[in-house]
């Protein structure tokens, strides 16, 4: 059985259109808005060029097809374009009780092993992947099949940047 949201949104417009005065404002008024538009920019501009203006974000999230029962893994890229480093403490989400970020190693002998990561440093202003072959997340015993055109949502927890959501869309790669 499917379930579906709807979430409806409101919005606030006709109350801005049936406001008379906005029409009505003499030469002061509008230089006044003028002078306060132009603060506003230039104390944007200023704290820009101070730092801080990036923000965390991750991209290019997906995830193969995986049967129920079996384990998952998903991919993205976390950017981290602020000044500040930061570091991934944990990721969870419906499908599953438990993911661990993990980290896929070859040794000489061509053996692959994957090692759980407590957390996942990502520099300030660098990315980090989440690829196969290497970090990943690992999703263990999934509670339903994940097929080609579904997505479902995770949430990663950071130190700096706090919660992040991330929908997953699941794809053949
Ligand atoms: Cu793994």
């Amino acid at each position: 059985m499917k379930t579906s949201r709807l979430e409806v949104v409101s919005g606030d417009s006709d109350e801005q259109l049936n406001r008379p005065e906005t029409l009505a404002l003499n030469q002061g008024e509008t230089v006044k808005r003028l002078l306060f538009l132009c603060i506003t920019i230039l104390m944007g501009v200023f704290a820009s060029s101070c730092g801080g203006e990036g923000t965390l974000t991750v991209k290019d999230p997906w995830a193969r097809p995986t049967l129920v029962g079996q384990n998952a893994a998903i991919y993205f890229v976390i950017d981290n374009a602020t000044r500040q480093d930061d570091t991934l403490l944990s990721i969870r989400g419906e499908i599953a009780d438990s993911m661990e970020a993990h980290l896929s190693t070859m040794d000489a002998n061509g053996v692959v092993s994957m090692k759980p990561q407590e957390s996942v440093f990502v520099p300030a202003g660098e990315q980090v992947k989440f690829e196969p072959g290497g970090l990943h997340v690992m999703v263990v015993d999934i509670a339903k099949d994940l097929q080609v055109g579904d997505t479902f949502q995770v949430v990663l927890t950071f130190r700096n940047a706090g919660e992040v959501p991330l929908d997953v869309p699941v794809v053949e790669r």
